[in-house]
């Protein structure tokens, strides 16, 4: 068995300069090294020649899409994406006697990094109200114990699905539609925590919640703006669609507080001139911004561009757009000449000057780009803040047409298709029709929990079961101590998943852990061997096929599990063929392609190499708002308040993590190693503040109700982030983020914006985390 890559009871922190570059020879071999570790050169290279081709298995890392077939190299992957699929492809196993040595008051106690290391689940477990111990339970019993619960409950509301992104488009629609035949719209997903600020935003004012732009737009972009995005850690492939971009004449403007790796300078490993030379510039300007004032940049920029029209009269806007398919730019141009250029560089940190190079870079160019990620969606004025955006856009024309456009991009490969399918909360009625004229059932109308709901409901009693269709939502949700609590509080807890986590050692009065196949693996069926589908960040909708052995004969496929526990919750009302279901997932796809619009013929369509573009109305110059037009929005000027002494802290992904679950303790690209527990500082408020660099301090994050939250033992790393503002690692800093702290309508929480002060640890340290 591979050893583990790290002793973590040591983890000595040591600190090098931040990289100014990203890829090239290192992160091969980071890849493979990390590959390696977790299984054999067999596998690992299977899963590495099949991923992202043709037919082969979808990478379970982010939804970046793929080159045109044709286009695609041979190593379709990035150093990340060959991390999280081995990740997967693992060879350790959580065998038999495992959980007998480790009660759950034992796993509590492990790290996440300890607890991911341990390998593949292999058979279904359950712990009983008082044991403090999971053992196994056969399927059929797992099932039967969920569906009874389920159906004792006082009403189907007491019930919360939540799902997370890597589940496929079959699984995705078979829950949710168990759950709305069930009674209930309770569908919480990781994207509440996520994407949510921008569908409400691009809804709003576009009409439809999806970006507008695919790869070739991007490639043929003259101007792209990367907001609030780390994209050499966190969508690694972009970088190489923005070098093509580049070598067309794209210019590439990144707005971070953080000058990330990947944003200066990229040396791709696919290409010989990459491993060896000195790579390609990506960003020609960087804005290095105060964290939250991107909201204030975007308005800015476009009083900058009316005040330029005031001058060229004709010369700067795109009327014949605004004409065409925009609404209330009236009064858009009103208000966006009451915003005061002084607090645009109060809340941005930049000078006039330089946003007047932006607004000149963006008068030369004809088709402009923005890409935008958490760093945009996960604070209180996010869906504000991508409303001026889509303000910033229409001013030039720049939507629906190629080259140019709205490009959120989407985090967990198949998030986007499991909202496609259903998963959310509040469906519209349009979808819920289709669903009763095609099943013979009406779903409920009102809509249900989200992320942050739903952890309320917990915590008050509302909601007595609780079921995650995979990832973490322990980790993933703000107010650690609070969700625990809340799932605590709940009659019974179940997970999907396929590899150990924290969730799993917080229970309910009972708990099931229900191991599933991973998209790496065979899934054969009654009706054969079944693939699935998934949609990336362009709406491009293709096959995932699995090429290896399953990790445990025990394993059931989500898409079994989900239709058992439908059947056996439900019976035969409504009449649903979950059999026919679980037997050949065409079956299911069938069902979707009368249900999802742009999904007509899905079986036969999808099986074309690249699979399906799903349409977006905006690029067919369609504004499916209620207004049929795209719509122009005043927002109101807003910015985080810090008080004296405190900063504002970001929570973000160091490189060498999938969301909650860390691989090492170490960030290569920021120049960490050995510890996750930093907080990254800038040099000159390390000194205002009375810290030294290393110092051992605690988080204590102050709320507007006046309570506080504290995340123990962190060290103070000097880094080139913006005066006021720090950084440190999700999920160990959930803990600190209040769970009322919300986005302004999206209900997304602000993991991107929690008001810290750092108080100096005396006399000695506590470890944090246990050690194994
Ligand atoms: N390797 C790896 N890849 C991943 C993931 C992973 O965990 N690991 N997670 C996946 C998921 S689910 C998602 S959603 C994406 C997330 O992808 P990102 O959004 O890139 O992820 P974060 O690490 O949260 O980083 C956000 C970036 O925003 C910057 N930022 C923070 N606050 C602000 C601000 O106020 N303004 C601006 N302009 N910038 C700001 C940070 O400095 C950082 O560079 O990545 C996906 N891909
Ligand atoms: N403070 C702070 N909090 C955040 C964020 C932040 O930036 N800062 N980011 C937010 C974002 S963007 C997101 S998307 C969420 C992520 O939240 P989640 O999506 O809930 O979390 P993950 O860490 O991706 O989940 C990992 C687990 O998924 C399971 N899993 C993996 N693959 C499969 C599979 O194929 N099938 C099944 N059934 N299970 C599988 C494994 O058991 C694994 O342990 O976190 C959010 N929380
Ligand atoms: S860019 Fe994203 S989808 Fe592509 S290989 Fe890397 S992690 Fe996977
Ligand atoms: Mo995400």
């Amino acid at each position: 068995m591979p050893k583990p890559s790290h002793d973590e009871s040591k983890d000595p922190l040591t600190v090098t300069p931040p990289k100014r570059w990203a890829a090239g020879v290192p992160a091969v071999a980071h890849a493979l090294e990390y590959s390696l570790e977790q299984t054999s050169p067999v596998r690992a290279g299977t899963t590495l020649l099949t991923m992202n081709q043709v037919g082969g298995i979808d990478c379970p890392g982010c939804a970046w899409p793929d080159p045109a077939p044709g286009h695609r190299h041979r190593n379709e992957y990035c150093e990340n994406g060959a991390k999280h699929i081995n990740d997967e492809a693992t060879s350790r196993r959580i065998t038999a006697g495992f959980f007998r040595d480790h009660p759950v008051s034992d796993l509590a106690r492990r790290s996440d990094m300890w607890l991911n290391h341990q390998g593949r689940l292999t058979e279904p477990v359950v712990k009983w109200p008082g044991s403090d111990t999971y053992e196994p339970i056969s399927w059929n019993d797992a099932v039967g114990l969920l569906a009874g619960e389920l159906t004792s409950l006082d009403s189907p509301d007491e019930a919360v699905f939540y799902t997370s992104g890597r589940a496929s488009n079959e699984a995705a629609f078979v829950l949710q539609l168990f759950a709305r035949a069930f009674g209930t719209n309770n569908l919480p997903d990781c994207s509440n925590m996520c994407h949510e600020s921008s569908g409400f935003a691009l809804h709003e004012t576009l009409g439809t919640g999806k970006g507008t732009v695919s790869l070739e737009d991007l490639h043929h972009a003259d101007l792209i703006f990367l907001v609030g995005q780390n994209p050499a850690t966190n969508h690694p492939r972009q970088l190489s669609a923005l070098e093509q971009a580049k070598r067309n004449g794209a210019r590439v403007i990144a707005v971070n507080p953080l000058p990330e790796a990947g944003l200066l300078r990229f040396k791709n490993p696919q290409q010989i001139n990459g491993v060896v030379g000195h790579g390609v510039q990506i960003a020609d300007r960087f804005l290095h911004i105060r964290c939250g004032g991107d909201l204030a940049l975007f308005q800015g920029l476009n009083r900058l561009l009316l005040e330029a029209e005031d001058e060229r009269p004709g010369g700067v806007l795109d009327h014949d757009f605004i004409r065409t398919h925009t609404s209330g730019f009236e009064d858009f141009s009103r208000h966006a000449r009451t915003i005061d250029f002084g607090d645009v560089l109060t809340a941005t940190g930049l000078t006039r000057e330089e946003i007047e190079k932006v607004r000149d870079d963006v008068l030369r160019s004809e088709r402009v780009i923005v890409c935008w990620a958490m760093g945009v969606t996960q604070h209180k004025h996010g869906v504000a803040t991508i409303r001026e955006i889509v303000n910033f856009l229409m001013l030039r024309g720049n939507l629906g047409r190629a080259g140019a456009g709205a490009c959120p991009v989407r985090g967990h490969s198949n998030v986007q298709g499991d909202r496609t399918m259903g998963i959310w909360e509040r469906m519209p009625d349009s979808f819920l029709d289709a669903l009763r004229e095609e099943f013979g059932f009406d779903p409920a109308r009102a809509h249900g929990l989200d992320s942050v709901n739903a952890i309320k409901a917990m915590r008050e009693g509302r909601v007595k079961v609780f079921l995650a269709l995979a990832g973490n939502f322990v980790r993933a949700a703000p107010d650690s101590a609070v969700t625990e609590e809340a799932l605590r509080s709940c009659r019974l807890t179940a997970h999907i998943s396929t590899k150990l986590n924290r969730s799993h050692t917080v229970c309910g009065r009972t708990a099931l852990i229900l191991p599933t196949l991973g998209r790496t693996e065979r899934d054969f069926q009654a009706g054969g061997e079944q693939f699935v589908t998934v949609e990336n960040s362009m709406s491009e909708v293709h096959v995932s096929r699995g090429r290896l052995k399953p990790a445990s004969k025990l394993l059931l496929s989500e898409v079994a599990i989900l239709c058992r526990l439908a059947h056996r919750t439900l019976g035969t009302e409504p009449k649903i063929p979950w059999d026919a279901f679980e037997a050949d997932y065409g079956a299911i796809r069938d069902r979707i392609s009368r249900i999802v619009p742009g999904l007509h013929d899905f079986n036969r369509r999808v099986a074309r190499p690249g699979g399906i573009r799903l349409p977006n109305p905006v690029n067919e110059g369609v504004y499916p708002t209620p207004a049929g037009k795209a719509l122009f929005t005043c927002n109101d000027f807003d910015m985080p308040r810090v008080p004296e002494g405190h900063l504002l802290l970001q929570t973000l992904r160091s490189h060498d993590q999938w969301n909650t679950i860390p691989y090492t303790p170490n960030d290569r690209y920021r120049g960490i190693h050995g510890s996750r527990r930093v907080v990254l500082v800038n040099r000159a408020d390390v000194t205002d503040l009375g810290l030294t660099e290393g110092q051992h301090v605690d988080l204590v994050s102050v709320w507007t109700d006046g309570s506080e939250r504290r995340a123990a033992d962190f060290r103070v790393v000097t880094y080139p982030t913006t005066r006021g503002c720090a950084a440190a690692y999700y999920p160990e800093t959930n803990v600190l983020v209040p769970l009322d702290s919300v986005a302004d309508t999206s209900n997304q929480p602000t993991s991107k914006s929690i008001v810290v002060r750092l108080e100096p640890v005396r006399p000695e340290p506590v470890r944090h985390p246990p050690s194994p």
